[in-house]
């Protein structure tokens, strides 16, 4: 049982080791965003786990998960952004980002909790770049 957690342990670290991992607060509930894969230019998977209080507390069973990737105008380039209501999947959330070009990104993920409860998460990410932050400690 030890070496299968384990091995668990190590697989999961591993596979973030070359992804997307981004975690923090908003109000009491723990919001993680995380990649197989670094974020990069056209389509990209995006996992939402959300728990309360703290990392590793109980799931939260959010009625409605979104998340909006957005580039702010700049000289000769519109702003832009790209928009997903999540899917439940088990335990977590999955969402989609069509991001158009290379850069800095802006994101924002809006919850709302089994009470009606609404959250918001914000963060950025380079794309291309390898990223794990815990700004929550
Ligand atoms: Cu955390």
């Amino acid at each position: 049982m030890k070496k299968i957690l384990l091995s668990t342990v190590l697989l999961s670290s591993l596979s973030f080791a070359g992804g997307f991992m981004d975690m923090g607060t908003s109000g009491d509930i723990h919001v993680m965003l995380s990649s197989d894969k670094v974020l990069s230019e056209g389509a990209n998977k995006i996992k939402v786990e959300l728990n309360r209080g703290e990392h590793g507390g109980a799931v939260v069973a959010a009625k409605d998960v979104r998340v909006k990737f957005f580039m702010p105008e700049m000289p000769g380039m519109p702003y832009m952004e790209s928009k997903d209501i999540c899917k439940k999947t088990g335990e977590y959330f999955e969402c989609n980002a069509n991001l158009p070009m290379n850069g800095t990104w802006q994101y924002q993920v809006f919850i709302k909790d089994e009470n009606n409860k609404d959250y918001k998460y914000k963060g950025s990410v380079n794309l291309g770049q390898a990223s794990s932050t815990h700004n929550h400690h």
